[in-house]
């Protein structure tokens, strides 16, 4: 058996006839690369590439990319809407009328006997940005439940609280333009290579024209730790020790930029005292990483003229994610880096339109940036979408995490899924499979009818996909992207925006409000929403004529721009989004709260992505030339330690938790120290039937990073046979 990427054939792309190039934008991850769709002379979509002339990614793509187009071939697409009583029961296919009847007569159902907020909806960062903000209607507008959230919390929300903690509000302030200035770069738990592969060659061309050091923190050594000039092993769920004792070096050595802390930021002082307990001479013992480093580091963070950080998962999905996030903003604000040429905190955003259902969905409060908790949001949403006030709630309801142990303890009922696969992508699956069993009624919506969390729905309906329809998307660094409608849905399946529509008119407020008919026509409304004194998210000045001629455009655009060019960064005036402009520094200590190794469960299980595969697979898992890199689930474990348990390269072995077990092939590998696994998520029944997923207290985003197992001999031959019958398409 050949195992192992380097040991595949590598892909060829027959080149076909085109007839005509279609613009659209990648439907995976949050670069938002630009790319030309390919139809043939038949009609048939046949190739994809990169647009050169897009300043993303000119040119290039990556290996999702570049076979995009095949998902339009792919199998296991939802054609029809499908209902049955019970989920045990077979489907039975059904028209659009039919199957929406009834989820809306389930919906008022539910509600009525239970009350408003017992029916819960959660979607998803992959949708477009129209279709999020038509979905906000829909739900804050028309269904009413305050319990409405997006899979953005396992994924994001820890950035977003960290920024709004930090400066006010949300919004990532820096561009990958950055990396072309900066002059010191620190990564934390972020793999670029496999996870953002064209930011990350951004980032290799600005290094490779003009040299800076690059720092990686992250526990294994990744593709970008084997690039970095320094790389931190850290200690799993400690950064904001480490962090800590940076701030605690610059600060004791003068190293901070005080005109910039007395100009533009409040609590100062109060950081320094809760500073002064993480000298690196302890801090050493916590975050794995020699005091003589933690120094090394600081000073070469903060004797740079610019300096900037990135991260992403490494540090939003952990206990202290939001604080991690507040302490990377602390390290930029005290040395000045904020809003300037290559001096920022860069969240690496994940899901492609994860920053378009930040911006528009109203998941965690009102569309453009506004909040429940504010009167006046309230009353301007209510006037504009023309309903009344009172309808709102007055605080956002409960986070996706939350939503889930309110199914167990019986305060929610029903649920629609949007977009998103909780069975394979929620930590703890064991639990997560005993709440599916709980609801009364459940809708899946989604582009795949094979879709895991489909076994436990009442109601499935059909979605087309990416380019099946159009809209925009915003990437990592603030750019608004168009994606045409190049090809019809696959059979009866229907753009997620003509859903949320359709489904509107079945309730009363779905009279009242306007739902435009076209995805532009969305567009326009938000432009209108986006105006107002001190706003930052202005997308006034945009059209999809013109998003599509520059390739997309940062925003704030304003209606007076002029150019194709967006603001490039956010806060270069030092004005932050307080009531007073200030931005605030936030002491941060350290919770000692995670499941560590012990002798029961020795190993750290890490867990994260590889280049070839999104998410839980239903899209990359039908692609051959993506699938076949790596088919199978597997751990990443060091020689000594697997040599230690006499486990061979390429052999099966099971996993076990607390929570349950998984069966994997081992892979052995100097990536991974001695007492960690790290397994791609990808795969269902895997490794989130291991995690345990503690949440950190204000974003409730799970530590999907760290929980602790044992490892245990298992028979070859059953494995293998286990594994073919669970992976069978
Ligand atoms: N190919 C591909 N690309 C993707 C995706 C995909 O599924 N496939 N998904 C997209 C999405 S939604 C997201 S969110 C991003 C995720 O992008 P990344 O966050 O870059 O990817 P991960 O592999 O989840 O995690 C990154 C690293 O965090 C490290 N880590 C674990 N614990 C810690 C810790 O305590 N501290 C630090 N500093 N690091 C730690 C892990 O070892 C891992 O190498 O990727 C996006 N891009
Ligand atoms: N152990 C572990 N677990 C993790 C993570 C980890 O690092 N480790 N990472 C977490 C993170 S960061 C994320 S973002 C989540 C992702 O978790 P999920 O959101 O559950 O994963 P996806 O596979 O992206 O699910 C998206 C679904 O939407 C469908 N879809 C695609 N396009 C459309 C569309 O246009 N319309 C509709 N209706 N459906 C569509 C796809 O077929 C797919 O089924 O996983 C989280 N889970
Ligand atoms: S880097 Fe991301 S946006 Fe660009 S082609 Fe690859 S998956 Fe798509
Ligand atoms: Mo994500």
């Amino acid at each position: 058996m050949i195992f192992g990427r380097k040991n595949r054939k590598p892909i060829s792309i027959p080149a076909k006839p085109v007839k005509e190039w279609k613009y659209t934008t990648c439907n995976y991850c949050s670069t938002g690369c630009s790319i030309e769709v390919g139809i043939g002379h038949d009609g048939r979509i046949v190739s994809s590439r990169g647009h050169a002339g897009a300043d993303v990614n000119r040119g290039k793509l990556c290996i999702k990319g570049i076979l995009e187009h095949d998902l339009f071939q792919t199998p296991g697409r939802g054609t029809q809407p499908l209902m049955r009583q019970r989920f045990k029961d077979e489907f039975q296919p059904t028209d659009w009328d039919t199957a929406m009847d009834q989820t809306a007569a389930k919906i008022k159902e539910i509600q009525g006997k239970y009350g408003r907020d017992s029916f819960a909806v959660i979607s998803t960062g992959q949708l477009l940005t129209e279709e999020f903000y038509t979905l906000g209607k829909l739900v804050r507008g028309c269904i009413g439940t305050n319990n409405y959230d997006g899979n953005t919390t396992l994924c994001m929300a820890s950035a977003v609280s960290g920024y709004k903690r930090s400066f006010g509000s949300d919004g990532p302030p820096g561009c990958y333009e950055d990396f072309e200035h900066t002059n010191c770069l620190m990564a934390f738990g972020s793999n670029l290579p496999e996870q953002h592969p064209v930011i990350y060659w951004r980032l290799k061309e600005a290094r490779e024209k003009r040299h800076f050091p690059l720092i990686v923190v992250d526990p294994r050594v990744t593709m970008l730790a084997q690039f970095a000039d320094i790389h931190l092993p850290i200690t799993p769920g400690t950064d904001c020790v480490l962090i800590n004792a940076m701030l605690h070096v610059i600060i004791n050595e003068g190293l901070h930029d005080q005109t910039y802390i007395d100009a533009y930021t409040n609590g100062f002082e109060e950081m320094k005292t809760i500073l002064a307990d993480y000298d690196p001479i302890q801090a050493q013992h916590i975050c794995g990483i020699d005091e003589d480093m933690i120094r090394h580091v600081a000073r070469l963070y903060a004797k740079a003229d610019s300096a900037m950080s990135i991260w992403t998962m490494g540090i939003n999905q952990s206990t202290h994610g939001s604080d991690g996030v507040v302490n990377i903003n602390n390290l930029n604000l005290v040395t000045g880096n904020i809003g300037k040429p290559g001096g920022t905190s860069l969240s690496i955003t994940g899901q492609c339109n994860a920053m378009g259902t930040r911006e528009w969905s109203s998941c965690s409060g009102l569309p453009g940036y506004r909040a429940l908790e504010k009167p006046e949001h309230r009353q301007e949403i209510a006037e504009f979408w023309g309903i009344d006030p009172e309808f709102f709630p007055k605080k956002r309801g409960l986070f996706q995490t939350d939503i889930f142990p309110a199914i167990e303890s019986g305060e929610i009922k029903g649920l629609w899924l949007i977009a998103t696969n909780p069975l394979t992508s929620m930590p703890n699956q064991p639990r997560i499979r005993k709440m599916f069993e709980k609801l009364e009624f459940l809708c899946v919506q989604d582009v795949y009818r094979d879709v895991e969390t489909n076994q436990y729905s009442h109601v499935y309906f059909p979605a087309a996909m990416w380019a099946e329809k159009e809209g925009c998307h915003t990437n990592t660094e603030r750019r608004v992207n168009l994606i045409r409608n190049v090809i019809e849905p696959v059979g009866e399946a229907k753009p997620d925006f003509w859903i949320f529509r359709e489904m509107a008119k079945r309730f009363d407020n779905g009279n009242l409000i306007r739902f435009p008919e076209t995805p532009e026509g969305a567009f326009e409304e938000m432009k209108q929403l986006s105006v107002g004194e001190g706003r930052t998210l202005d997308i006034s000045g945009m059209s999809y004529e013109k998003i599509e001629k520059a390739c997309g455009i940062q925003w704030p655009y304003r209606a007076d721009a002029e150019g194709l060019k967006g603001q490039q960064r956010l806060y270069g005036d030092g004005v932050f989004q307080y009531p007073d402009g200030r931005a605030k520094l936030i002491g941060i200590k350290f919770r000692d709260n995670n499941e560590k190794p012990d002798d029961d469960y020795p190993f750290w299980c890490n867990s994260g992505r590889v280049v070839e595969h999104f998410h839980t697979r239903t899209r990359t898992g039908k692609i051959g030339n993506c699938n076949k890199f790596s088919p199978t689930p597997y751990m990443e474990i060091n020689p000594d330690a697997a040599e230690e348990l006499g486990i061979e390269h390429q052999t099966y072995v099971r996993l076990i938790s607390r929570r349950g077990d998984a069966v994997v092939l081992a892979q052995l590998t100097q990536r991974v120290p001695r007492d960690m696994v790290f397994i791609p998520f990808h795969f269902h029944d895997c490794v989130n039937r291991l995690t345990l997923g503690l949440l950190d207290p204000y974003s409730r985003q799970p530590a999907f990073k760290q929980c602790a197992v044992r490892i245990e001999h298992i028979d070859q031959a059953e494995a293998a046979r286990l594994n073919a019958e669970r992976r069978a398409f």
